[in-house]
């Protein structure tokens, strides 16, 4: 009877572990045989595109902590239309080059493979092809995610933290996502490249604000008077990491410790007590930032996923299988239709 009920246990221990794991239902080898040549096709467009562009890989990361965040890594972000989460708040500016190229990227895996491949794993691997052009650490990469057959809702779209937000703040914005302090720490990271506009951090130099956390008088002074010609607004953009503005490194880290941080969010993390030690550990040590980067990536990516049956492999990137003209005519969702 004993051994019964311990056997029992190690089959609920096991199945716990299959449903729970960072990925489940998620292989790298998903598309091995369904799609032999993605990996080639994604790495060859991320390239020609980084060529032309290096800020393609900045653009394509906070699109993909975008899409993650709200509700899962399901490429609702990449929707266009009514009720879009590109049309909210929070995702000012996302750029076109890196949603075109998404999309440019799932019409050429769907020629060579039918449609096969979701838009949300096409966006994680274009984001780590990328990530790798511009200096930063390889993460790994499971693939299986369906997309989502709507956008998330504003209410949702509105947890994405603000740059105002104080390290509390972030903490618990994080950790109502189950990203801890690492993740924080080290994904803020990301602001080793890209580039902003003036209504983010326009409380870093504006005088009647409080000026915690600290920032560098003269740094101020130049983001106040160059932040004075955007008119109209929205025109002007300041880069994150004034050190090495297109690298993925560690010197954002060297910014913060300068008072030379351009999001309060970012500043706080060398101040707060709770994160000062982290963020100077990885101002000190590269490796230690990028070991951490790609273990927080790979959480990240894997964010309450559509899977199996969940969703659908969308047609294109911007609209709902639901709204592609024809489609009734065309054959079952699941029966790789002839592209
Ligand atoms: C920790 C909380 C975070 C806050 C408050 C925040 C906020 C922002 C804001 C306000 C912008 C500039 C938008 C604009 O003015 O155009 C921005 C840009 C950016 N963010 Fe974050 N972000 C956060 C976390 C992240 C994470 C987790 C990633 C990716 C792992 C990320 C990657 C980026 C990148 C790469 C850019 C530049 C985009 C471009 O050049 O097109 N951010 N972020
Ligand atoms: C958006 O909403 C308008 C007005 O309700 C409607 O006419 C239009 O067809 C909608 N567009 C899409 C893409 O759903
Ligand atoms: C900071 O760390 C202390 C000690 O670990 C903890 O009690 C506190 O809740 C943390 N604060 C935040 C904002 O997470
Ligand atoms: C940022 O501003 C520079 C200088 O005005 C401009 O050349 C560049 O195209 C802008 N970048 C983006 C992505 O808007
Ligand atoms: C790319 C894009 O659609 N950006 C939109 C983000 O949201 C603001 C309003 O909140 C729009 O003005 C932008 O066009």
């Amino acid at each position: 009877m004993a051994s019964r009920a311990a056997a029992a246990l190690v089959v609920v221990a096991l199945a716990w572990a299959a449903v729970h794991s960072a990925a489940a239902g998620l292989s790298p080898d998903f598309h091995a045989v369904s799609c032999p040549d993605l990996e080639h096709i994604v790495k060859y467009h991320v390239a020609e595109a980084f060529r032309k562009d290096v800020g393609v890989a900045p653009a394509l990361i906070r699109i993909l902590f975008h899409d993650c965040f709200p509700q899962g890594c399901d490429a609702s972000v990449l929707l266009t239309g009514n009720n879009s989460e590109q049309a909210m708040g929070p995702n000012l500016t996302l750029r076109p080059v890196a949603l075109n190229l998404i999309e440019s990227i799932r019409a050429a895996v769907h020629r060579a493979c039918g449609r096969t491949v979701s838009c949300a794993d096409l966006t994680v691997l274009a984001t780590r092809d990328s990530l790798v052009l511009a200096g930063g650490p390889h993460f790994d990469v499971a693939l299986g995610r369906r997309d989502a057959l709507a956008p998330a809702s504003e209410d949702l779209v509105f947890t994405l933290p603000a740059p105002s937000f104080t390290v509390p703040e972030l903490l618990k914005s994080f950790g109502d996502r189950n990203l801890d302090k690492a993740d924080l720490v080290s994904l803020s990271g990301a602001h080793s490249f890209g580039i902003a506009h003036c209504s983010s951090f326009s409380d870093r130099f504006t005088p009647d604000v409080d000026t915690n956390p600290p920032i560098d008088p003269n740094f101020a002074a130049k983001l106040k008077a160059k932040c004075a010609k955007d008119v109209p607004a929205g025109t002007v953009n300041q880069t994150l990491d004034v050190r090495t503005p297109d690298v993925f490194d560690n010197k954002y880290y060297f910014d913060l410790i300068a008072k030379q941080g351009l999001f309060k969010s970012d500043q706080g993390l060398i101040v707060h007590p709770n994160t000062t030690r982290m963020a100077t550990r990885f101002s000190l040590n590269q490796g230690a930032f990028f070991e951490q980067f790609a273990k927080s990536m790979v959480k990240m990516s894997n964010m309450d996923l559509l899977t199996g049956s969940q969703g659908e492999i969308r047609f294109n990137c911007a609209v709902p299988n639901s709204r592609v003209e024809g489609i009734e005519t065309m054959s079952n969702e699941g029966h790789a239709a002839a592209m």
